[in-house]
């Protein structure tokens, strides 16, 4: 065997995996005991959220060989159980030595490649997950469509009948949405806290919306009956769920797992990517252990690049490797961001003579406040479960509102970090908004704005829905094909401008199912 064969083989049996062709070599320059590993691969994905897990299923069933790179963890194949709220573990950070959950982060932690991050820029926090799943490992599950003349107006150059009559209806199924049954939701008792936040609401003159959410609400009712493993019901959300939600990998990545055509490499991070002159691609990669050390430095090789990093994943990849290796980027990238208007808020001495919002709470939300069609306040938010394993008398609401003035993001080439262009004028209606909700919510059934919870009752600073940035139709084409470029594509929440009113997953699944398919249409992964 001479070096040539053996390097490839070397490869192919550490990958297993048949359609990579792949060298490997000892780098000269052997740097803190890593290996330079070099893969070709014809189709390469990076990230495995919503966009991420469309975009394989839909390209392994039209016979594509597809290696998907996520920096995080594959839970599910290292068998390591995820952490509940009142004890975090392993994976509730991000390599973080203390927990980073919106509040009472009291935890000290030894660092680990955990679900939940959170990107701290000076006016804003934003919390992502990380891992095989993405967000759906660590979201609430709420799977809200929305508005349509919300969706009409936010994208215009859509065929928002056939979004409705079809991609809503069909990501609805892959997604395995479902609703809780009313009785139950009458009858138990961690859905107090509910029931209050929707007779308050009531009360105050607001309309209430149940939230159908990908949670099983059967495996829900047998966890009340003690007949399965407890997980909603044992305060499991934001850091991984071990039973009970339909997560990516147990929806769309297990189907493309299924079809023998997607190869996932977890824990790979991706640093920069560069065009090279036959407009194929080269990313440089890192793979990483538990603990986050770089055990090999990999080089990839592409035709085709598909984005789906998560809204700043995506910018970051995208500005960063314009200002390492002059990737050529279009000038509206990183334009048009925002917070889905995203705005925490709360109310504490919440009934405390009647048991409050109640001591034991599902994690999964099922209901909301639609305040939309108001002109003058106009938002829509989750009756947020707040499970601290006693009775806090408190509401949390995470309020959804228009996004009036769009942020902008940047690469600052000095520290090599995104920069946010976004500050306390660009949520000035969502505050507006808040105000004006407690204040009614607090007159018609007594209690007062949140500041147990929140600097002066309102976190501002708190976001889970960060959107645009790579705006279809703007830095992409009609289908998320980057302008500037004839093989790398964006499918992710970048291609949403800022705002959609609602939770946003099922949106970005809807718009990632119809621009995949119309990229295989035209014969682009051809
Ligand atoms: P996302 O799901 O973020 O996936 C991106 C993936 O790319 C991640 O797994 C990253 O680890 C990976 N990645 C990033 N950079 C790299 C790199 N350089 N190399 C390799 N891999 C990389 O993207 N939305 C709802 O609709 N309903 C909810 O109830 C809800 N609750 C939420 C609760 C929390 C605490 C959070 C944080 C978010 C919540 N969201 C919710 C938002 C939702 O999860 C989010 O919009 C989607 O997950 C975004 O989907 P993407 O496909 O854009």
């Amino acid at each position: 065997m001479n070096r040539k064969e053996f390097i490839k083989t070397s490869v192919l049996a550490i990958s297993g995996f048949y359609f990579l062709q792949s060298n490997l070599f000892q780098a000269a320059e052997r740097r803190t005991n890593t290996i330079k590993e070099i893969v070709e691969a014809p189709i390469i994905i990076i990230g495995s959220g919503y966009g991420g897990a469309v975009s394989a299923l839909r390209l392994c069933e039209a016979g594509k060989k597809v290696v998907l790179l996520e920096m995080g963890l594959n839970w599910e194949k290292a068998g390591i159980p995820f952490s509940n709220l009142l004890k975090p573990g392993k994976s509730s950070a991000w390599l973080k030595k203390k927990t980073i959950a919106p509040f009472m982060n009291i935890f000290s932690l030894t660092p680990f490649t955990g679900t939940l991050d959170r990107l701290d820029f000076d006016n804003i926090n934003i919390w992502v997950g990380r891992g095989v799943g993405g967000g759906s490992l660590v979201n609430g599950g709420m799977a809200v469509t929305p508005k349509e003349d919300y969706f009409k107006e936010v994208f215009p150059n859509l065929d928002a009948e056939r979004f409705y009559n079809h991609y809503f209806p069909l990501v609805r199924e892959e997604l395995k949405v479902n609703v809780i049954d009313e009785q139950f939701l009458k009858d138990c008792p961690y859905y107090k806290f509910t029931r209050v936040g929707e007779e308050e609401a009531h009360k105050a003159g607001f309309k209430t919306m149940r939230v159908p959410n990908v949670y099983d609400f059967k495996y829900m009712e047998k966890e009340f009956r003690n007949e399965v493993p407890r997980s909603a019901l044992n305060t499991e959300v934001i850091y991984g769920n071990n039973h009970g939600k339909n997560s990516l990998d147990k929806t769309y990545l297990k189907k493309a797992m299924d079809t023998g055509n997607l190869e996932i490499l977890d824990l790979h991070k991706v640093d920069h990517i560069k065009l090279n002159d036959d407009k194929s691609y080269t990313l440089n990669a890192q793979q990483i252990d538990t603990s986050g050390n770089v055990i090999t430095d990999k080089v990839f090789h592409c035709k085709k690049l598909i984005l789906s990093a998560g809204t700043m994943g995506t910018l970051q990849l995208l500005l960063r490797s314009n200002a390492v290796n002059n990737l050529p980027i279009h000038e509206k990238i990183g334009k048009n961001w925002g917070n889905n208007g995203n705005f925490m808020t709360g109310r504490n001495w919440v009934k405390p003579l009647s048991g409050g919002t109640g001591s034991k709470q599902s994690t999964i939300p099922v209901g909301g406040i639609d305040n939309w069609d108001d002109k003058e306040h106009p938002f829509f938010t989750e009756i947020a479960p707040l499970p601290m394993g006693m009775d806090v008398a408190t509401a949390l609401y995470l309020l959804i509102n228009r996004v009036d003035k769009k942020g902008e993001v940047a690469y600052d080439k000095a520290t090599q970090m995104l920069k946010l262009n976004w500050d306390e004028s660009n949520t000035v209606n969502m505050r507006q908004n808040a105000k004006y909700f407690v204040r009614k919510m607090n007159k018609a059934n007594g209690g007062t704005r949140s500041h147990f919870l929140f600097n002066n009752g309102f976190g501002a600073d708190i976001c889970y829905h960060p959107l645009g940035g790579c705006v279809l139709g703007e830095a992409t084409n009609e289908f998320g094909k980057l302008r500037d470029h004839d093989h790398l594509y964006v499918l992710d929440g970048s291609l949403i401008p800022g705002t959609i009113g609602v939770n946003p997953f099922v949106t970005i699944t809807a718009i990632a199912e119809y621009c995949i398919e119309n990229l295989i249409k035209q014969n682009e992964f051809a």
